[in-house]
């Protein structure tokens, strides 16, 4: 990939008509051209930064899309091959094409016009794009929904660019014990901060996608921790709605009672802006009706001083045991108070140790999963394997075990047949009715009110993700530090688990449809900090494509 040097006397005649006119200017053959000054890195380029761009005309989205299509190319099949992206869709370029063309007609229609967005691989596309929707699996490929996601629809409505499909633990993390970030369509992903370092799961490639700008954002899925925990890893912000907030119709379920929908980006602002979007009522999901009537411009939320009389409590039997995120989240536990809020630490979940030992969870999430991939694979036009419910994919996996159970790291399906064993029994009934009870009312809503707490605080990295999973309710995640360079990479065993340089993030977590206030505090907490370019990916790993590369050609 070439980077393009203006000729000396072209640059300076730019840079003094840039100084006169503030914007691009026609070069001496009337080419519309602007200096590399004036467009983003594409490595750190915000949403509005790329709006901006756009509405001036520095570049297009054709260009947008050509570029970040260039940079998955550099680092995903080869060098540090990434494997962070399934598909790209082969509509991209023309969709960015009608998008530049009705934005000279008629403006944007939204703050995400113009704008590529990554999907994770559970998140159905509509076939007439040329995407395939598999979460990871090839049982599901060729398969054609109904239509898109309705969040995928909604961004697609708000003139986003529905770039390509991440790849992602196969099925969501839900079919065995695997290393994070395989799939047997996408095979190992792995992280840009570490060589062969494990990128964390289950939405794996939208976090790695997102770290180095293979896309200006992403959307994840998360069950237990599968935004949040990629988000800590690949050094971004996650926001994990409250489910029922975004509609999961469409999407490749685990739990319809513990599955969401929600932005993986490089910052609280993007991360808002898309939320803003694709939050909302669906009649596909009917736990999007018990939402508040309407949808807050998450936008409105991003205020500095946000932390200021702010009131969060610390459970720290959930803060996780690595020594090295803990004395970085004490560090910000100093900050966060020095911005002005108060602080109650230790403030333990009241149930913390019946939390810690429930094995309920894996009650609800097997005994729904088998439910619930029946209901969407029953909701699909074609099926081109045949596969109709989890005993199919069981032995569709056996049957293709060259391409799914791979040895010696990718044998596993004991999750699958766990859950095929299930029945919506009795003791499913009661598990259920235990976990709401456990991660609400006696759990998170007990706990902020007991000490009075308008959220609660914890690095992503411990047992964060558990309490808000069995509850349903929200956390965002924001980058936190890295491991210290003297820590010793471990052996990649598929992948390396601990290593120099990775990331990880510190999560606001509160009651249902709290989001607006979380994200005030998470932004208020990344201005004070700007934590994530203190630590960039490793060279190989970032991808060298630019604008300036692709703008005319
Ligand atoms: C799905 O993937 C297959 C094989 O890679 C490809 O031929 C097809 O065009 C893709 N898209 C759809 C909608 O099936
Ligand atoms: C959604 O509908 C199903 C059946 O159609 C029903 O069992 C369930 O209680 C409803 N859930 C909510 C949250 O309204
Ligand atoms: C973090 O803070 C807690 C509470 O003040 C303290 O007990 C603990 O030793 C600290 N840990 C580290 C690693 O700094
Ligand atoms: C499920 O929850 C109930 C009620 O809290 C508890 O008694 C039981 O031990 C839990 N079951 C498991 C397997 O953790
Ligand atoms: C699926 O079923 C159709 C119709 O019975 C059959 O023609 C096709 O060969 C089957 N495909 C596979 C992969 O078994
Ligand atoms: C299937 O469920 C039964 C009854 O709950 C249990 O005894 C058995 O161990 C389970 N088998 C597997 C393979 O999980
Ligand atoms: C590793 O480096 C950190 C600072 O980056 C330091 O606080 C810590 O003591 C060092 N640990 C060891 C074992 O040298
Ligand atoms: C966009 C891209 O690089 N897709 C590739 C992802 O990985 C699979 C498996 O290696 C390839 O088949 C795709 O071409």
């Amino acid at each position: 990939m070439r980077r393009i040097r203006l000729p000396l006397l072209a640059g300076f005649f730019l840079l003094t008509c840039l100084l006169l006119l503030g914007t691009a200017c026609s070069d001496i053959d009337g080419d519309i051209i602007s200096t590399r000054a004036a467009l983003p890195d594409l490595y750190e380029a915000s949403i509005a930064e790329l709006q901006d761009g756009l509405e001036k005309g520095h570049f297009s989205s054709v260009d947008l899309v050509t570029a970040y299509f260039a940079r998955i190319e550099e680092v995903n099949l080869q060098g540090p091959t990434l494997r962070a992206v399934i598909e790209t869709n082969p509509s991209a370029l023309s969709q960015a094409a009608a998008l530049d063309a009705e934005r000279k007609a008629k403006g944007p229609r939204s703050a995400l016009h113009g704008i590529p967005i990554l999907l994770k691989d559970n998140i159905a596309t509509r076939a007439s794009d040329g995407m395939n929707t598999t979460a990871g699996s090839f049982a599901l490929l060729g398969s054609i929904p109904p239509r898109d996601a309705t969040v995928a629809a909604k961004l697609r409505a708000a003139g986003a660019i529905l770039l390509g499909k991440a790849n992602l633990s196969e099925w969501a993390h839900f079919r065995g014990n695997l290393a994070s970030g395989f799939s047997g369509r996408g095979g190992q992903a792995t992280s840009p901060y570490f060589p062969l370092a494990d990128p964390s799961g289950s939405s794996s490639g939208s976090g790695i996608g997102s770290a180095i700008g293979l896309t200006a954002a992403a959307l994840g899925s998360e069950t237990d921790g599968s935004i949040v925990s990629p988000s800590s890893r690949n050094n971004l912000v996650g926001i994990k709605p409250t489910v029922g907030l975004t509609s999961r119709a469409g999407v490749i379920p685990i739990s319809v009672h513990q599955d969401t929908v929600g932005p993986i980006a490089r910052s609280v602002a993007d991360a808002a802006s898309i939320l803003t979007v694709i939050a909302g009522r669906d009649p596909l999901d009917n736990f999007t009706l018990a939402q508040p009537p309407r949808v807050p411009n998450f936008l409105d939320a991003l205020k500095p001083n946000g932390l200021k009389g702010v009131r969060l409590g610390v459970p720290r039997l959930f803060q996780g045991n690595d020594q090295n995120i803990i004395a970085a989240f004490n560090t910000s536990i100093a900050l966060i108070k020095s911005l002005g809020a108060t602080v109650i630490d230790p403030a333990e979940f009241l149930d913390a140790e019946e939390m810690l030992a429930s094995n309920n969870e894996t009650t609800v999430l097997d005994t729904d999963f088998k439910v619930d991939i029946q209901n969407y694979i029953s909701g699909l036009l074609e099926v081109p394997t045949n596969v109709t419910d989890l005993a199919d994919l069981i032995a569709f996996n056996i049957a293709h075990a060259d391409e799914e159970l791979i040895p010696p790291f990718y044998t596993d399906q004991s999750e699958f047949i766990a859950s095929e064993n299930t029945s919506m029994n009795a003791a499913y009934f009661a598990a259920l009715a235990a976990d709401k009870d456990l991660g609400q009312t006696r759990g998170i809503d007990a706990t902020l009110k007991k000490f009075n707490l308008d959220a609660i605080l914890l690095p992503t990295d411990g047992f964060t993700s558990e309490p808000a999973a069995i509850a349903g309710y929200p956390i965002v995640t924001v980058p936190l530090g890295f491991q210290p360079d003297n820590v010793t990479a471990t052996a990649a065993n598929p992948v390396v688990e601990r290593a120099p340089g990775l990331p990880f993030g510190i999560s606001f977590m509160g009651t249902a449809f709290s989001e607006f206030d979380l994200i005030t505090y998470a932004f208020a907490y990344e201005q004070a900090t700007h934590t994530r370019l203190k630590r960039l990916a490793f060279p190989a790993a970032i991808p060298k494509t630019q604008l300036a590369d692709v703008i005319g050609k």
